[in-house]
């Protein structure tokens, strides 16, 4: 998708914080972070949102997972906690239309969020 944010950002055509990136998935610092860490995973594939995964995702959802670890493990929260959360349409403030996750930790977390 030519104009969306995230896709510009995994061609390298915006700068980032870029925290991991592989053929498949990157991972790089949120622009407005919510906690000390606070990160986005997401696919290069420009995929809306959840709602847009298929059984044939199956393996670049676990590969994201496992790059959430990797990158949890390097910013020293993996141990301590974390909230790892995907936001999906309209009433949940999906802003960017690209498929991402927030890794949020370095602090104590609320529940229920707001
Ligand atoms: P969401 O509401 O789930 O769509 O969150 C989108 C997040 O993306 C939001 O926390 C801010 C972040 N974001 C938006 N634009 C940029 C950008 O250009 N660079 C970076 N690093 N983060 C961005």
């Amino acid at each position: 998708m030519e104009e969306c944010i995230f896709c510009k950002i995994a061609r390298g055509e915006m700068a980032s914080d870029m925290l991991y990136s592989d053929d498949d998935v990157i991972a790089f610092r949120d622009i407005n972070p919510q906690a000390p860490v606070h990160f986005l995973v997401l696919p290069r594939e420009h995929i809306v949102s959840a709602l847009d995964l298929t059984p044939d995702d199956a393996v670049l959802l676990s590969r994201i997972f496992e790059v959430i670890n990797i990158v949890a493990e390097k910013e020293d929260i993996a141990e301590s906690g974390m909230r790892v959360l995907t936001n999906v349409g309209r009433a949940a403030e999906q802003i960017v239309l690209h498929l991402h996750f927030h890794v949020l930790g370095g602090r104590r977390l609320h529940w229920p969020p707001g």
